[in-house]
């Protein structure tokens, strides 16, 4: 019989205080419920002695923002702990260090990062991450690359896509993302004052068409090991330092999704900017600023990869001269696709973003969330057009304008 339940805050304590090292019979360890997410449970674990503390994220067997009667795999828990495993080794320090996991509890312990901040938060506060699009790009290059059939042995490389399927996390991202949003759904999340454009996606065809393309390719592209949901409150900042939590989305797909998600959510944050900051010079300058992000984290990327590719690529036909452009231009098409996709769910279904959902002022968060249907769907339509990143950066300023 399984020994699963949701774990109560002294529970959480007395299995820390059990089974680590970093904390001992003087500890005084106190516990709150962190959760603010849409799936589990996540315990700060501090001793008031020591200053030593971790987190407990357990998995509750329920998507947490509907309630029981949307049942989730568990197993999503032990998926999580082996990408962040998986991502420490190939990316070290990029991920919070495993500490100590219990799959039967569904549980992960971990390195406490209180130190960062969620960078959605970080950046509706206002701050600057100088450093983000290089570590950024970093990251999505080493663990994309290196899980990927262009650095692993192939027969290798297929039992990973084994281990790491993962159907019940698949299956929100194939409705919330490339369903929902074009039909009429009870999940479907958005306020009567853009009734008019939600209407509009119902009926686009042409977007339609190139959603079914998208969708097609997260069904069936098991390119890399991808974390899965890389938006800004998947990760944590300091103006120094980059931390990426909670891969539970994490599958074999394609690698533009993981790209398309960091863009799409400094997008989401653009568009809200004027919900943020009153003072016009000051908006135009963090808006600029956002839009370099986007840029960067593109071109960062990109030359990571391409300087991992030279370095390390184990494939032989992968050599073959202009493979390696052909690759590069194909992701990012894929990237602006999922980036577009991603804004439109986050303004028409389930799921929102606080960037825009919590701006006071109603027609200020009506006109940012007009802005992100128009780039989304911009971005979207044009994606296999795209030939260069300032393609991709003309759709988004055109898409602005309007
Ligand atoms: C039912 S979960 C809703 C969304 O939250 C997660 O962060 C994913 O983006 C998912 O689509
Ligand atoms: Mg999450």
């Amino acid at each position: 019989m399984s020994s699963y339940h949701p774990l109560t805050l002294d529970e959480a304590m007395q299995l820390s205080q059990k089974v680590l090292d970093l904390f001992d019979a003087n500890s005084e360890l106190t516990c709150q419920e962190i959760g603010d997410g849409n799936l589990n449970l996540v315990f700060h674990i501090r001793d008031m002695n020591s200053r030593n503390s971790v987190i407990v994220k357990q998995a509750l067997p329920y998507a947490k923002i509907v309630g029981e009667s949307w049942p989730l795999s568990l197993d999503r828990a032990r998926i999580e702990r082996e990408v962040l495993q998986e991502e420490y080794r190939i990316c070290p320090g990029s991920v919070p260090q495993v500490y100590y996991y219990d799959d039967e509890l569904a549980l992960t312990i971990m390195e406490d990062l209180s130190d960062h901040v969620i960078m959605r938060k970080g950046l509706i506060e206002g701050n600057h991450y100088p450093l983000f699009s290089k570590h950024i790009g970093e990251f999505m290059a080493r663990t994309l690359f290196y899980t990927s059939d262009l650095a692993m042995d192939q027969s290798l490389k297929k039992e990973k896509v084994k281990k790491f399927v993962n159907p019940d996390q698949c299956k929100i991202t194939e409705d919330l993302i490339f369903e929902e949003p074009y039909r009429l759904s009870e999940r479907n999340n958005y306020s009567p004052s853009i009734e008019d454009e939600a209407e509009a996606l119902r009926t686009d065809r042409e977007l339609h068409l190139e959603i079914a393309i998208l969708r097609e390719k997260f069904l069936t592209e098991a390119q890399a090991l991808l974390h899965g949901d890389l938006h800004t409150g998947s990760i944590f900042v300091t103006s120094e330092s980059t931390k990426v939590i909670d891969p539970e989305f994490a599958y074999y797909g394609p690698m533009g999704f993981d790209i398309g998600a960091v863009l799409a959510n400094l997008l989401l944050h653009y568009v809200s900017i004027p919900g943020w900051i009153t003072d016009e010079a000051a908006a135009t300058a963090r808006a600029e600023e956002l839009l370099l992000m986007v840029q960067n984290v593109w071109t960062e990327f990109e030359h990571r990869f391409c300087e991992l590719w030279d370095q390390d690529v184990q494939d032989y036909m992968a050599r073959t001269k202009g493979y390696q452009e052909f690759y590069i231009a194909k992701l990012l098409q894929d990237s602006a696709g999922f980036a577009g996709s991603k804004m439109i769910r986050r303004i028409v279904g389930l799921a929102h973003v606080a960037d825009i959902d919590t701006i006071s002022n109603e027609t200020i968060r009506e006109q940012a969330e007009r802005k992100a249907l128009s780039i989304g769907k911009n971005l979207v339509k044009n994606h296999r057009r795209i030939t260069s990143i300032t393609d991709l950066m003309n759709l988004v300023t055109d898409a602005s304008k309007g």
